[in-house]
C-alpha cells in the first residue's frame, strides 16, 4: 500500500482536520463528529438523479466518491470511514477509497446505508452530525441539537478558510489541468466557431464530462458577455464574434479552479480593446496586493476606482474618476463582487464570517454581491475577477437619472454589442508574497 507519494501532505492534511476538529467539539459541547457524505438528490416525479455533489464538509477530509458515507470523529481515535457500495448492476458503483485514504482512516465497506448506520452504533447524546440528511440522522438516534449544530458548523467551516498544502496542492492541479482547455477554447473562438462548439472544444481538451465540472461554464459571444451568468451556448453564430468571455474551471481531488479570460478578434471596437488592456493591469495589480492585513470590502471598493478611471480615460464618462466614484456611477458597470473564496465549493464558504463563532460581516448596502468581506490573512484562497459591462437594464436608470449628463450615451450604445469583460484568477496568499496560481498555468 502506498502511504506517502504522491500525496504526502494528505496525512499532514487530516491531522489538521483531527486537531481543529477536536478543538471545535470541545468548544460546542459535542465528543463525536459524524459527517455524512449526501444523498442523491431526485427531480420531483421523476427517477432521474442531479449530479451528485458530496457535502463539502466530507470532502474536506477525504476525497471519496458517492453517496451515503459516513465519516466518524471522535477525538484522540483513529478516524473510522464507513463507505456504503451498493451491490449494483444498473449504475457503475462509485471507486473504492483510495490506498492515501485507507493510510489515514480506518475504512470500513457496508452495502446499504441502513448497514452504515449499524456500523456506527449507537451514538451518544453529545454527538453531532453534519449533512443532509438530518430525517435519516435522526431516526438513527441523533438528539435534535446535534443535526447540524451552528455553533459547530461555523468553526467547521471557518478552519475551511486557511488552506493546508494538501489542498493547495489540489487547486494547483484542478488550474493545471483547466489552463489547456482555456487555450483550447480560446483558439475555436479565432477559428470562428459558435459557442457549443467552443464549449465541446473546452470539454474535450479538459476529458472530462459536463457534470464534472464544478459550476456550469459561461461562454459568451459578443453581446452575450454582459449576462453575468450566461448558460446558453448558442450553436447558431452567423457573423464572426469579435468579443469572447470564457468562465470556466476544473475539478480536481474534489477542489475547484474558477477562471474567467476575455478575448478580441480583429474588428473589435477600439474603444472596448482600451478598455480590456486596461482592465488586465488592474487585475493584475489587485492579485499583488490583495495582502494579509487588507480588508477585501477596500479592495473591492479600490476596484470600483481603478473602474471608474478606465470609464473616464476612455470617454464614457466624462467626469473625473474621483467624482464618478463617489457618485457612484461605476455600479451599473460593475454589478458583482471582486471575487469569492475558493475551495472545495468554487464560492467557498466562510467570506463573510468574520469569527470562528459563526459573527457575519454583511456586505456595503450597495454592494450586496460581495460574497468576501473579510480581512485577508496568510494561506486564504480567493479569486481576484474584476469586470466592465454594458447592461442596457442597469444602465436604463441612469440615462433619465440627475447625473445623465456625466455619461456619453452614443458611446455606451456603441459598445452595447461588445458584451462586457471579466478576468479572474485563483490567488494563495503565501508567506511573504501572494501565489497567483492561474498565471503560472496561463499567463495572459
Ligand atoms: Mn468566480
Amino acid at each position: 500500500m502506498s502511504t506517502t507519494a504522491p500525496f504526502a501532505s494528505y496525512s499532514a492534511h487530516v491531522a489538521a482536520r483531527a486537531a481543529t476538529t477536536a478543538r471545535a467539539l470541545q468548544e460546542t459541547g459535542f465528543d463525536r463528529l459524524l459527517i455524512h457524505s449526501g444523498t442523491p438528490f431526485t427531480y420531483f416525479a421523476d427517477d432521474n438523479d442531479a449530479p451528485f455533489h458530496s457535502t463539502p464538509a466530507f470532502a474536506h477530509w477525504a476525497p471519496v466518491e458517492g453517496p451515503h458515507h459516513i465519516l466518524d470523529f471522535a477525538p484522540g481515535r483513529r478516524p473510522r470511514l464507513v463507505r456504503v457500495q451498493p451491490r449494483d448492476f444498473w449504475y457503475a458503483p462509485p471507486a473504492p477509497a483510495p490506498d492515501f485514504v485507507r493510510a489515514e482512516f480506518d475504512v470500513v465497506e457496508v452495502s446499504t446505508p441502513a448497514a452504515a448506520w449499524k456500523e456506527i452504533g449507537s451514538p451518544g447524546p453529545r454527538t453531532a452530525f453534519v449533512g443532509g440528511a438530518a430525517e435519516e440522522a435522526s431516526e438513527n438516534g441523533i438528539a435534535p441539537a446535534g443535526l447540524n449544530p451552528k455553533p459547530l458548523v461555523a468553526r467547521l467551516d471557518w478552519e475551511r478558510t486557511y488552506k493546508s498544502d494538501w489542498e493547495v496542492e489540489a487547486l494547483i492541479a484542478a488550474t493545471a489541468k483547466a489552463a489547456p482547455a482555456h487555450r483550447a477554447a480560446e483558439a475555436a473562438f479565432r477559428a470562428g466557431d459558435p459557442e457549443i462548439d467552443i464549449h465541446h472544444a473546452y470539454l474535450t481538451a479538459l476529458g472530462d464530462v459536463e457534470d464534472a465540472l464544478p459550476y456550469t461554464s459561461i461562454v459568451g459571444l459578443d453581446h452575450h458577455a454582459a449576462t453575468l451568468h450566461y448558460h446558453g451556448k448558442s450553436g447558431r453564430q452567423t457573423t464572426k464574434a469579435r468579443v469572447f468571455l470564457i468562465d470556466a474551471g476544473a475539478t480536481t481531488r474534489g477542489y475547484a479552479s474558477d477562471i474567467t479570460r476575455t478575448y478580441v478578434a480583429p474588428g473589435a471596437d477600439p474603444v472596448f480593446v482600451r478598455l480590456l488592456e486596461g482592465m488586465k493591469t488592474l487585475q493584475a495589480d489587485l492579485c499583488v496586493t490583495s495582502r494579509p492585513g487588507k480588508s477585501y470590502v477596500d479592495l473591492h471598493f479600490e476596484t470600483h476606482r481603478g473602474v471608474a478611471a478606465l470609464l473616464a480615460e476612455a470617454g464614457i464618462l466624462r467626469i473625473p474618476a474621483d467624482e464618478a466614484f463617489e457618485k457612484g456611477l461605476t455600479y451599473p458597470f460593475l454589478p458583482h463582487g471582486l471575487g469569492h473564496f475558493l475551495g472545495i465549493q468554487v464560492h467557498d464558504v466562510a467570506g463573510r464570517q468574520v469569527d470562528r463563532e459563526g459573527t457575519i460581516a454583511p456586505p456595503p448596502a450597495r454592494h450586496p454581491a460581495l460574497r468576501t468581506t473579510r480581512v485577508i490573512e496568510e494561506r486564504m484562497v480567493f479569486t481576484i475577477e474584476p469586470g466592465l459591462y454594458f447592461i442596457p437594464m442597469l444602465l436604463e436608470p441612469f440615462r433619465a437619472g440627475p447625473h445623465a449628463a456625466a455619461f456619453d450615451w452614443a458611446l455606451v450604445d456603441r459598445l452595447v454589442p461588445s458584451g462586457g469583460i471579466r478576468i479572474e484568477d485563483n490567488v494563495f496568499v503565501g508567506t511573504g508574497a501572494n501565489r497567483n496560481l492561474t498565471r503560472e498555468f496561463l499567463p495572459d
